[in-house]
């Protein structure tokens, strides 16, 4: 087995449903775990919710529940989007679980022990909506730049001594240049520690929803300390003995939105730089799904339902193009219109016409086998096979380290568009007639191609990927990347399942009397 690999989600407020942007981070984590597991790694892919705080005591409290009663429900939702869009995850960590609860708790103790933890009192101004704290200067208009609201807030608080990783974070950043990606962003965070890091406060007194602070009970711990805390508590911290502990920590990538950034990219190694612990590989914040040009987001009530696009369209159809549609890291715009546009174009017309169109030939002229060449190859078949084999080679790098989600599905197009193009020059449907040796020969090689596409969109749309590589007959235990060889290839004379579709046009999903 390859060198293990971890990666989070943020973990969510479930203080209301999950939406399209909450879905979208899993899913990019989704691919990357799944490409992962069938490169042979060991994978552990974490996501969950984020359940303590201001926001949510005051959610439940509108619903007339208690905070415990609110996210027991709350966090369900969160975890069945999970199986809808057939995300992969091998952990749900809930914030009010004992687990975490306890390595919260012994992690400030540490801090405290080790000078990083003082009391004092906060004045200044806090937006409830972002659980975040916010100086005079960082308003516009009076309200938090993210445009939450604020309220003003006096209350006797712990402070951690984030003034004093200034220094230490600009020397991490500059040894480490992968640490925070994509660039911009890292020039982001670049600039907003050297603008200065003032200390952090890290404990509430106004309101009782959280894990209170060892020895003082009168705080609770500030949220985005118990928050963040969760990707090491999913592993058993503070049993650093722990197999989970051992194996995953750092972890390989910490996946976030680009709000969140900050939390992530200097709090976050702050604190695991004062408890002497390794900080995680990578950071990276993807870009912002809008719709009409304006953030999707629960609060300002712009939120496209995942449930609902999933049933309308299909799952690996929205799959498809949540990856496909923004190079990743950028911001992009959500139309329904872009959604039938791509999947119409792209999946039906390019992949599903491919793999339609070559397996309707086998199933008819090939007695329901998969072609036997009985002539050699010639350099125009052998050079598209190739081509379909090394492919891997390209992707690897392209997930591995730069998580580049877009650029791997705009590779396996260009393969699909070749196979297609070979299609066309080839015409199987002449040859069938004036030379059928040749036509085993060209359907054969198409069959080979459609199957390493099949195993590479694995990661991507699982579900139609499955049904290609059943189609073809490929065995459950040949689909990994180590398959991916002319060592494995489909075996000629094998009987293959009937053709059918797998993606069908979406307008006439939508309008089936125009089929
Ligand atoms: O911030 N486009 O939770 P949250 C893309 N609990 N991604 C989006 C998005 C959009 N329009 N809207 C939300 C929190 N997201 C904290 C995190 S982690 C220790 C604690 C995604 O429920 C994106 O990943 O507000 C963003 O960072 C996350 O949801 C925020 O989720």
């Amino acid at each position: 087995m390859s060198k293990p690999y971890y990666i989070t989600t943020p973990i969510y407020y479930p203080n209301s449903d999950p939406h399209i942007g909450s879905v979208y981070t899993t899913l990019c984590c989704d691919v990357l775990a799944r490409f992962m597991r069938l490169d042979g790694h060991e994978v552990k892919f974490l996501t969950g919710t984020d359940e303590h705080g201001q926001k949510i005591e005051q959610t439940a409290t509108k619903l007339g529940k208690s905070p415990q009663e609110f996210v027991d429900e709350a966090s369900k939702s969160f975890r069945n989007v999970l199986a809808v869009y057939n995300l992969s995850v091998d952990d749900f960590i809930r914030t009010t679980e004992l687990r975490h609860k306890r390595g919260v708790q012994h992690f400030w103790e540490l801090l405290e022990k080790k000078g990083y933890i003082y009391l004092g009192s906060y004045a200044g101004w806090y937006a409830v909506r972002d659980e975040a704290f916010y100086t005079e200067s960082d308003l516009v208009d009076g309200k938090a730049p993210t445009g939450a609201p604020v309220e003003w807030v006096e209350e006797p608080s712990y402070f951690f001594k984030l003034s004093a990783f200034q220094d230490k974070l600009l020397e991490y950043y500059a040894s480490h240049p992968d640490f925070i990606a994509p660039l911009s962003r890292r020039n982001e965070v670049l600039s907003f520690v050297k603008g200065g890091l003032k200390d952090l406060s890290v404990s509430r007194t106004s309101f009782k929803w959280g894990i209170p602070v060892p020895g003082n009970e009168s705080h609770v711990i500030y949220v985005w300390l118990d928050a963040l805390m969760n990707y090491l508590t999913a592993l058993g911290y503070p049993d650093r003995e722990k197999r989970d502990y051992t194996t995953f920590w750092p972890a390989d990538v910490h996946m976030v939105g680009k709000d969140i950034l900050r939390f992530h990219a200097v709090y976050w190694p702050a604190f695991l730089m004062a408890a002497d612990l390794p900080l995680p590989k990578k950071i990276f914040a993807h870009g912002w799904w809008t719709n009409k040009g304006q953030k999707i987001s629960k609060s300002l009530g712009n939120v496209i339902d995942p449930y609902e696009i999933a049933e309308t369209y299909g799952v690996d159809q929205v799959r498809y193009f949540l990856i496909r549609e923004v190079p990743f890291g950028n911001d992009g715009d959500y139309s329904e219109e872009a959604l039938i546009s791509r999947v119409n174009s792209q999946l039906s017309n390019e992949l599903g016409n491919l793999v339609q169109r070559t397996l309707s030939m086998v199933w008819k002229n090939c007695e329901e086998k998969m072609p036997s060449p009985s002539i050699p190859f010639e350099e125009g078949d052998k050079a598209l096979m190739k081509k379909a084999y090394s492919l891997i080679e390209d992707i690897r790098p392209l997930l591995q380290k730069d998580q580049a989600l877009s650029k791997y599905v705009d590779l396996l197009w260009q393969l699909v568009g070749d196979a297609n193009r070979y299609v066309d020059t080839q015409a199987p449907w002449a040859l069938r007639k004036n030379n059928p040796p040749r036509m085993e020969v060209v359907l054969y090689t198409l069959c080979e191609v459609i199957r390493v596409l099949g195993i590479l969109l694995q990661p991507l749309i699982p579900a139609s990927a499955a049904k290609i590589l059943d189609q073809l007959g490929v065995p459950e235990q040949a689909r990994t990347f180590k398959n991916l060889e002319a060592v494995d290839a489909l075996k000629p004379g094998a009987p293959i399942q009937e053709p059918q579709g797998i993606f069908p046009r979406l307008n006439d999903v939508r309008n089936p009397e125009t089929c």
